[in-house]
């Protein structure tokens, strides 16, 4: 505050006083931000307290009053788990442990895909670390716990303000048995677009040294090339590599034979023989039913009797627990599940389901069903403080409808919302037909990200202009389509199975250039040094590795997030409901910045309005009076 001072002075500013010694020692400018952490979050809450919740809502519910009780754990350290033996026999000795399992293992997906599927991917890191020694401690014998990657990564520095990278760097710390899971998007990593291999093989590397240890590597369009750019970066890494093909159609379905069985089986032959460690079946639609199941994982089991085989899906339309247990059946070694209170629907099938449906057979999972409810009756608690985001304010049910549109778990969820939120609730039949019918258009395409965007885009596109599928082949030269679908077609993220739809591609390219082959292959190096050295002029020299990485992927997301901690500091420190409510007036409460330095904080009162549209809302801060003034935008 001094420095503040002398710096805002106008003698000084205009250099009516003698300033060489300041000159002469430029240092003196090496400033931490004046703002302290404490007085910016007081702006945070003072927002929220003027103007309701900064980060977007889809949902007008309110997030729960209840908090969840934090399990306690025994004193010292967990017990071992699979962690111990991939650090020891490093990946190949690992996957040769899974493969001489007796007993079902199985993938958790609470930390990842299940909030993405259900909560539009907002669960917090401060929610996951309280439950974290719970698992840790009792959860030992999971094969994995995913905990990273997908959509989670930009949602938590877009929506969250967080940094993706302190919440896997936590939970390692939290967490050191039990092996991380990560899903990478293959070529596009964790983003939505192909980006430089450099790119893709330093992401992998620092998110290795931070503790990832498999990576399920898939490709929107089951692109071998793409593919392996994934699995090489993911293996330079020193991770597990888990090559996983994408699942669409129906095996067992004679008249579907655009992905036959042996579509897959040439896939995972290729697979195989690339190296990759284990095998994954990713269903993300939760298209794979029961007789598909038994179909493809015993042909798999069959051809490759050493890899382990891991099987992915969502329970949409209800049929996940049959599906996985006849995936068990069939040879399967692990299969993905989420705790029962955040299974279901788009989201996977339920944990205590599994565990009890194999307990006392060959498959037992070994998982103590006691310690599930436990960690259920968690998350049941904790998902109310996501009440804003829940699809269950409006989604009932799942749907068997899925078969037939096809939709991806998460895609299924956000494609409800936004039905619901421009009042067309009863418009999502018409969406999901007009899904089904993008997708012919684009030839019967894997859908996953990124392809799934594109097919939806195309269908919002279509519905939007109340266009038939008839009518967008007709006037395909015309038309001015989504620029995802035209890159599509242009080959940025790849060349689908059977190639692109003809004469649809013609007509709407035209003389637009066309990629061929690998999309990644002819974009040029990312200069990491330059991105670094830029990050370092605009925000200091604490930038790190992993946020030049951050900025790699995403950069203006970054620069939005960097600019939004600058000014609202580490809300991050928040609970979940001062987080996305604030507190009510006379509410009194702590938040830890770090360990051992804790704000106590009381929400005093809210101002009128004043001549320039501002209210001071006023706090208690460690027993001292602090005001923020915030514009009421209301
Ligand atoms: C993602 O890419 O985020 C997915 O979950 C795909 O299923
Ligand atoms: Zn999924």
């Amino acid at each position: 505050p001094f420095l503040q001072n002398v710096l805002s002075n106008s003698q000084f500013l205009y250099a009516t006083v003698d300033t060489q010694f300041i000159d002469e020692n430029q240092e003196l400018f090496n400033l931490k931000p004046t703002q302290n952490r404490a007085q910016k979050l007081l702006h945070y809450l003072g927002h929220i307290m003027v103007n309701g919740p900064m980060t977007p809502i889809p949902v007008k519910a309110k997030s729960s009053s209840v908090d969840p009780v934090v399990l306690s754990v025994s004193l010292g350290e967990p017990p071992t788990g699979f962690r111990e033996v991939l650090l020891k026999e490093g990946p190949e000795g690992f996957a040769r442990a899974i493969r001489q399992h007796q007993g079902l293992l199985l993938m958790d997906t609470t930390f990842r895909d299940a909030h993405q599927s259900l909560l539009a991917t907002r669960v917090r890191t401060h929610d996951l670390k309280k439950i974290a020694p719970f698992v840790s401690h009792n959860f030992n014998n999971l094969f994995s716990l995913e905990n990273w990657g997908g959509a989670t990564f930009d949602v938590a520095m877009r929506f969250l303000w967080e940094c993706p990278w302190k919440r896997l760097q936590e939970l390692r710390a939290l967490i050191p048995n039990v092996p991380f899971q990560m899903l990478l998007r293959g070529a596009n990593a964790v983003g939505y677009t192909n980006y430089p291999d450099n790119a893709v093989f330093k992401f992998c590397e620092v998110a290795k040294e931070n503790g990832m240890d498999i990576f399920r590597v898939f490709d929107s369009l089951n692109y071998i090339p793409n593919m392996l750019l994934g699995m090489e970066a993911a293996g330079a890494a020193g991770g597990v590599v888990e090559a996983a093909i994408s699942y669409t159609g129906d095996v067992s379905d004679p008249m579907r034979q655009k992905y036959s069985l042996e579509y897959y089986l040439k896939l995972a032959n290729e697979l195989v023989k690339a190296g990759t460690h284990i095998l994954a079946i990713k269903d993300m639609a939760g298209l794979l039913k029961p007789e598909a199941s038994r179909l493809l994982i015993g042909a798999l089991r069959d051809r490759f009797p050493d890899i382990p085989i891991h099987v992915h899906t969502h329970d949409t339309a209800g049929a996940g627990v049959a599906a996985m247990l006849a995936c068990a059946q069939a040879g399967a070694d692990i299969v993905d599940v989420a705790v029962d209170s955040m299974a279901g629907m788009t989201s996977q099938p339920s944990m205590g389901a599994i565990v009890a449906c194999t307990r006392g057979t060959k498959l037992d999972t070994g998982v103590s069903l006691d310690r599930v409810f436990d960690y259920s009756e968690y998350w049941e608690v904790a998902r109310g403080l996501y009440a804003p985001f829940d699809c269950t304010a409006t989604m009932k049910s799942g749907n068997a409808d899925v078969y037939e549109n096809e939709i991806p778990g998460g895609q299924y969820t956000n494609l409800h919302f936004q039905a619901h939120s421009m009042g067309l609730g009863n418009k999502f039949k018409e969406v999901k037909k007009a899904y089904a019918e993008a997708n012919k258009l684009l030839g019967d395409l894997i859908k996953v990200t990124p392809s799934s965007k594109i097919v939806g885009d195309l269908a919002q596109f279509m519905v939007q202009n109340s266009l038939s599928r008839a009518d967008v082949e007709e006037r395909a030269d015309e038309l001015s389509f989504p620029l995802s679908v035209v890159e599509f077609l242009q080959g940025h993220i790849g060349i689908p199975h059977g190639g692109f739809p003809e004469p649809f591609r013609s007509k709407v390219l035209k003389s637009l250039p066309r990629i061929e082959g690998r999309p990644g292959a002819s974009l040029p190096p990312m200069d990491f040094e330059a991105l670094e050295s830029g990050l370092r002029s605009a925000y200091g020299d604490e930038i790190t590795p992993e946020d030049v990485m951050s900025a790699a992927m995403y950069p203006k997301v970054f620069q939005e997030f960097k600019e939004f901690t600058s000014n609202f500091g580490p809300v991050d420190c928040l609970n979940t409901r001062l987080f996305l409510d604030g507190p009510k007036i006379a509410e009194e409460f702590q938040v830890e910045l770090e360990r051992g330095k804790t704000l106590h904080i009381k929400a005093l009162a809210l101002g009128d309005l004043n001549k320039s549209g501002q209210r001071e809302v006023f706090f208690e801060l460690n027993g001292q009076l602090r005001s923020v003034l915030v514009k009421d935008t209301a």
